[in-house]
């Protein structure tokens, strides 16, 4: 391990190349589960390693990718997650005879997480467990996490193996075209997240070719000083002569070895398509590179993240506005609807004080008779939901913070440890073991001190005890807290010093700004003019109430006049053009309930549809009127922001699932004069294949359009499919396959449709499915994602 820890600071490592595409080639059929032949053709496996081994790679990855649980059910061989996983590593150190590092293959589970989907993610971190289990016993050096889409699959990984052992881990997940994961996470927030979870090197595998990946690298350099690791595909997929070819040649592989080096990268392989041709030049041109290597120098300052958007806090730049309005004090709807269990308050906050120039969001639900627990995940699932926004966990209950930090996207803030012991041995290994940022309060078992130096020792003794955990005093801000000016005993110019003080001794700090005026009239005049002595003295991060204009201009100017806001640039792009109204507009038009209906599926406020649609139905709207007029241009504005690329797939499940609510609402007024589905589209993954997520999202969308469908599952034969087809009479049989292997079969279904006559329209999608390939078999249809095969199929069934 520590072999590994230190060479990997000082050397360019080369890892291998693919192993799927290689086992393809020798024989593994599709249908076949690659992780079994570990243990039916060790032989196989072993010469496929030891091809790697023989071109220059230092570090082999196991042929354990799909080796959980969950994977392996597919195949009927879940009792064997122990055994295969085991012998997968052993092939490796076998074939590897000590010339290369062992990292054993870690990929997703293949099912989404909750809310998505119905995997929880304690049951995610167990069933990585379960596999790092095996890695750790059968002896792999490193553990490769990698291919993954979602962000919070990738903590459950990270955290399930840290349960288990200090063995490094190698962090990967993979990106589209467009820069982002499937689930919209860009590289910045990945490389955020996987740095504070304790991965010793992040970075990206499969999904693109070599220059894609590079960009990802590099965005991914500029917020982690962690070594960085590629694994690019040779190319994207090609289709010749009814075989899938990846482009790259070697030589393009190596294209950006050079500037990655400088970048960061120390480990380079290969993904999909790559071959022991590929690796050899690589190892032959790492050699030849110049021995001086990067010197990222340490940030200074920490990174934090939010669903898609990373924010820096430290010196240097601009303070960071936290809004504090999702916290119930003396707020007496918001407590009875944390009492009922709805979120719509919290969405609607998140989302304004976003609008309003938030970046970062405190989450406060701390009421009596209210679940905590379950109500904080509720809300940070709400939050993620319709912000980008990192946020602050806010609780004084350690069970109530960790339940919210299962549930959330990026790296958030926790609010908040004391200098109380009791408070520290809780919250400092929720810190380590989900690698977030804290903020330190400066106060201990005696209470707030009243002198400024007490307030210091304090911050040291946090600072101090950190370290016992693990805790990099860099994830650590101060909060020397603020009580109501008027007060006997309060002096707030004591806590304009201590922000003084702490800055000197290079700390970074936060302050709740609005407990100064508490109980005072013209709170507004009070918090601003403490906020600005506040920035003055150095602050980095204000808890502050963002729809607060006065509050808000003050922010702005002390951040110029402090020197803070280079050029002026912020406050010129808030202040300088004439704010238009068309917000307000907007808010006043939204009156109408039909289009209060399509902003509720827009925003995806799930607690409010039933409520609108049955108000829209007293106003006499007919079911029909608030499909057509309300819902459905909902959905449809959606999907253009999804297809330009401004929201991403969770927000668009979000959005067809609050569409569903709303119909269920419909039916019931229908069930009188049934309504007709539009058209009966059969659904299959065709044989060989075991993916089902994207067809699944294609499913709900359609479902909730209006369309009756028949879902035969995953690896479904073709003359399955067509006997089903006839029997039912469907007007569409639609096919999906995510390998390049299995999309052969697509062919074999299409051809058996035309020789049969069957009357239905074929239509093909998937990760590696393009229009070429769809014209080249003769299907009908080619749709890229769920939007667009919602959108097709109406054109076609008008
Ligand atoms: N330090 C840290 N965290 C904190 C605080 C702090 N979290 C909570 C609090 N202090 C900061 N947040 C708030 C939130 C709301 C108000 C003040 C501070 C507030 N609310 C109004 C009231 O109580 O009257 C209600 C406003 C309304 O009705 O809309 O003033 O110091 N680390």
């Amino acid at each position: 391990m520590d072999n590994f820890r230190k060479a990997i600071r000082k050397k360019v490592f080369v890892m291998d190349g693919a192993m799927g595409t290689m086992l393809q080639s020798m024989g593994l059929s599709p249908g076949e589960s690659p992780e079994e032949f570990n243990l039916r053709r060790p032989d196989l496996i072993q010469r496929i390693h030891r091809l790697y081994v023989k071109a220059g790679a230092d570090i082999i990855d196991t042929n354990t990718f799909g080796g959980n649980r969950i994977k392996l059910k597919d195949f009927g061989l879940e009792s064997m997650v122990y055994d295969i996983n085991s012998a997968g590593v052993k092939n490796a150190k076998k074939a590897a005879e000590g010339r290369a590092f062992v990292a054993a293959s870690m990929g997703p589970t293949g099912k989404l997480l909750e809310p998505l989907g119905d995997l929880s993610f304690e049951e995610a971190k167990k069933i990585f467990m379960e596999q790092a289990k095996a890695f750790v016993d059968a002896g792999a050096d490193i553990i490769a996490v990698e291919t993954m889409m979602d962000i919070r699959e990738l903590k459950a990984a990270i955290i399930g193996i840290r349960e288990i052992s200090d063995i490094p881990v190698l962090s990967m997940m993979t990106f589209n075209e467009d820069l982002r994961t499937s689930l919209g996470t860009p590289p910045e927030v990945a490389a955020v997240v996987a740095d504070g979870l304790g991965a010793d090197v992040v970075g990206a595998n499969c999904g693109v070719g070599p220059d894609k990946i590079f960009e990802v690298i590099k965005r991914m350099s500029k917020v982690t000083v962690k070594p960085l690791i590629s694994q690019a595909n040779a190319g994207m997929p090609e289709l010749l002569d009814g075989k899938t070819c990846y482009p790259a040649t070697p030589e393009d592989m190596i294209s950006f070895l050079v500037d990655s080096v400088a970048m960061g990268i120390r480990i380079i392989g290969g993904c999909c398509g790559t071959t022991p041709d590929h690796i050899k030049l690589i190892s032959e041109a790492v050699k030849k590179l110049p021995l001086q290597l990067d010197n990222r120098g340490k940030p200074g300052g920490v990174w934090i993240a939010g669903r898609s958007k990373a924010i820096f806090i430290d010196r240097e730049s601009s303070p960071v506005i936290v809004g504090e309005r999702i916290n119930p004090t003396g707020k007496e709807k918001f407590i009875n609807e944390l009492r009922s269990g709805h979120t719509l308050y919290v969405r609607e906050q998140a989302q304004k004080q976003e609008e309003k120039g938030a970046h970062v969001l405190d989450v406060n639900i701390s009421a009596s008779l209210v679940d905590e627990k379950e109500m904080m995940e509720k809300a940070i699932l709400a939050v993620n939901a319709v912000s980008s926004c990192p946020v602050m966990i806010d609780s004084p209950n350690r069970d109530v913070v960790e339940s919210g930090l299962k549930a959330v996207d990026g790296k958030p803030i926790i609010n908040s440890v004391t200098g109380e012991k009791q408070k520290m041995e809780e919250i400092f290994p929720l810190v380590k073991k989900y690698g977030t940022a804290v903020i330190g309060l400066t106060l201990d078992e005696r209470g707030i001190p009243a002198n400024v130096k007490k307030r210091l020792s304090i911050a040291e003794l946090i600072l101090k005890e950190a370290e016992k955990y693990g805790v990099n005093g860099e994830n650590i801000l101060i909060d020397p807290l603020s009580l109501t000016a008027g007060a006997r005993d309060v002096n707030p110019m004591d806590t304009i010093e201590a922000i003084r003080a702490l800055k000197k001794m290079g700390i970074n700090t936060i302050l709740g700004v609005s407990n100064v005026s508490f109980g005072m009239p013209k709170r507004s005049f009070i918090n601003s003019a403490f906020l600005s002595m506040a920035i003055g003295a150095g602050l980095d991060v204000a808890i502050i109430n963002p729809l607060d204009e006065f509050v808000m201009g003050l922010f702005y100017s002390s951040a110029l006049l402090s020197g803070k806001d280079r050029g002026g640039q912020n406050y010129i792009s808030r202040f300088g053009a004439e704010i238009s109204n068309n917000q307000q507009k907007a808010e006043t038009e939204s009156k109408n309930t039909l289009d209060r209906i399509k902003n509720a599926v827009i925003k995806g406020n799930e607690d409010e549809i039933v409520f609108l649609v049955e108000k829209a139905l007293k106003e006499g709207h007919k079911p029909v009127d608030i499909s057509q007029s309300g819902m459905i241009p909902g959905l449809e504005e959606i999907g253009r922001q999804f297809g330009s690329g401004r929201i991403f797939l969770p927000q668009v499940m979000l959005s067809a699932e609050v569409v569903k609510k709303g119909f269920e609402r419909l039916k019931k007024e229908l069930e009188a004069n049934k309504t007709q589905s539009i058209a009966k589209v059969l659904f299959a993954t065709v044989e060989g294949d075991v993916h089902d997520i994207g067809k699944n999202i294609v499913i709900a969308m359609l479902e909730n359009f209006g369309f009756e469908v028949i879902d035969l599952g995953k690896n479904v034969p073709s003359d399955r499919i067509l006997k089903i087809a006839k029997e039912e009479s469907v007007d569409v049989i639609a096919l999906s396959a995510l390998m390049t292997t299995t999309m052969i079969k697509m062919k074999e279904v299409v051809g058996m449709i035309k020789k049969q006559s069957l009357k239905c329209v074929v239509a093909v999608g998937g990760a590696a499915v393009t229009e070429e390939f769809a014209d080249d078999i003769g299907a009908d249809m080619y749709a890229k994602d769920a939007v667009e095969a919602v959108n097709k199929f109406k054109v076609l069934f008008k």
